[in-house]
Parts: structure tokens; C-alpha cells; sequence
């Protein structure tokens, strides 16, 4: 670990992003912050149902309503080898890589740049019938935050989604019902075996990923439709996003 925290620069308690200037930033940085503690809560306690198993890949659910709408809270984890915490996080943060993933996606576009990290999207999903087609207006962050939790994993990074207002682009138009999401993806890095002074390959680095979703979906949506929804897409976006990502880093070099 010693080895690989010289090739990083010195992480600041609090980030020195030029997103931290904007209107929405005690916002972006308090929600990040409470995705982190969640997400890095086992399943064990909270009445987690296991849902989906393939491999490393575990996705649990909690079958939960608001005002009669589905809002099931999803937490999923998954072991990826050959890539690095930092190249997860980032394809699944730029938008120039989504739609090689995102497998429910019909539009996307960037509404407003924040900074680097920290971008706001506004997307448009397939309808599925009977339902009315779904759209979802959303902050996006990337960080990389201390491990202070485990000693032999690098610094962990975080991409948190969470839904806002524009008021170029208010919710609920004749076209789409609006969605409203808090997202989270954290990834871990792992070298094994840390040899000294040899070069670490790809076959090194183990990622551990963990994913937290909750979706409100705006307006009605029939419940055992929204279940079954659930059940198919959540297994089949992680593994189409974590395969994309392998197959996008195998030939580059490794991005800590
Ligand atoms: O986190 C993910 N993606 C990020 C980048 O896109 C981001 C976006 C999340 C979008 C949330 C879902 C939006 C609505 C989707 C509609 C479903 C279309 C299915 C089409 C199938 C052909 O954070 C990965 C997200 C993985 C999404 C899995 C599906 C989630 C289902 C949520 C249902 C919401 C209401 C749908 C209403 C229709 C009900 C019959």
C-alpha cells in the first residue's frame, strides 16, 4: 500500500473542487458524503432480501412504497478483476462512455458542466408499456475519498447521482414522467500480490464494487411490473457495466 500512496498526491479533508463555488454544492457534498456511509453498511441488518446472484455478484432489495409508488432501495456488490476503483468510476461518470452500458438509455445530454467532476444530466429511458415513457434529471460527482476503513485497499472512489430542478427542463412534460433517483457507485482497488519493485499488472488488481439505487418512479407505474423490471434490468446493467469496463481498459495502461 506504501508503494503504491507515493504515486498519489496528498488527498485534502475537504475537496478543493471548483464545484464546491456552485449553488449546489452543500448539496452534492452532504449527499455524497451519506451515499459513502450507506453504502459501506453490510446487508446483514435492515432486512435485505438477496434478489440475484452470478458469479461474485450479490443484489439485494427492500420492498418499500411512497404514496403508493414502488421504491424498492437496492444495494448490489460485485468483485471485478483487471480494473482499477478510479477507471469504474470514471466510465461510469463520463458521459462519452454511457451509452456503451446503459442498455435502458434513449437520450442523454449534458445540461450544465460544474466542473470536471461534477456534471448535470438530463436523460430520457425506454418506455415500457403500459406505462408512460420515464426521464430523469440528475447532479452527478466523482471523488476520491481516504480508506480509512481498510488498510489494505487503496483510496476508495465514489460516483453519486442524485435527481434536481432545472428550470429550462421542469419534470412531467406531455412526453415523459419524471423519475427521481439517488445513485451511488463506490469502488475499492486491491493489488495482490503486492510484490516490491516489480511492475503491477492488470491480472493484479482486483476492484470491489459496491452499487446503492433508489428510484421513485414519479407517477403511476403498475407495482408487480416496476418488481419484475427491477429484477431483470438491475442484474443485467451490472454485469453489461462491469464486462464494458474490462473490455475498455484491458489494452490501456492502469489508472490509479
Ligand atoms: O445507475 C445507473 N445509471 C446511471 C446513468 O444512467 C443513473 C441513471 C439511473 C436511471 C434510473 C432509471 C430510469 C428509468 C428507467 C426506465 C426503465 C426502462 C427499462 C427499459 C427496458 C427495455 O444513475 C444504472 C441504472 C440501471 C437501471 C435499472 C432499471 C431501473 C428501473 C427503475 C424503474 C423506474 C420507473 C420505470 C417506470 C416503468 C414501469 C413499468
Amino acid at each position: 500500500k506504501d508503494r503504491l500512496k507515493q504515486k498519489l498526491v496528498a488527498i485534502p479533508a475537504t475537496p478543493t473542487t471548483p464545484a464546491a463555488k456552485h449553488r449546489l454544492w452543500p448539496e452534492i457534498d452532504r449527499i455524497t458524503q451519506e451515499q459513502l456511509h450507506y453504502a459501506r453498511l453490510g446487508v446483514g441488518a435492515g432486512g435485505w432480501q438477496l434478489f440475484a446472484e452470478d458469479g461474485d455478484m450479490r443484489m439485494y432489495r427492500r420492498e418499500e412504497e411512497a404514496d403508493g409508488l414502488v421504491v424498492d432501495p437496492l444495494k448490489a456488490c460485485h468483485v471485478v478483476k483487471g480494473v482499477t476503483g478510479q477507471e469504474v468510476c470514471k466510465i461510469f461518470f463520463s458521459p462519452e462512455y454511457r451509452a456503451g452500458w446503459e442498455a435502458t438509455l434513449e437520450d442523454m445530454t449534458v445540461i450544465e458542466h460544474i466542473s470536471k467532476d461534477t456534471l448535470v444530466f438530463l436523460q430520457t429511458h425506454k418506455r415500457i408499456w403500459p406505462a408512460s415513457q420515464r426521464d430523469a434529471l440528475f447532479w452527478s460527482h466523482m471523488r476520491q475519498v481516504p480508506d480509512d476503513q481498510d488498510s489494505d485497499a487503496q483510496d476508495l472512489w465514489i460516483v453519486c447521482n442524485h435527481s434536481t430542478e432545472h428550470e429550462e427542463y421542469p419534470p412531467n412534460t406531455s412526453k415523459c414522467v419524471r423519475v427521481y433517483l439517488t445513485v451511488c457507485l463506490v469502488c475499492q482497488t486491491f493489488i495482490d500480490p503486492p510484490r516490491e519493485n516489480e511492475e503491477i499488472k492488470r491480472e493484479d488488481i482486483t476492484c470491489k464494487i459496491t452499487y446503492c439505487s433508489v428510484v421513485n418512479p414519479g407517477g403511476w407505474a403498475p407495482a408487480s411490473v416496476l418488481r419484475a423490471v427491477y429484477k431483470r434490468e438491475y442484474p443485467k446493467f451490472l454485469k453489461r457495466f462491469t464486462n464494458f469496463c474490462i473490455d475498455q481498459c484491458k489494452d490501456k495502461p492502469i489508472e490509479f
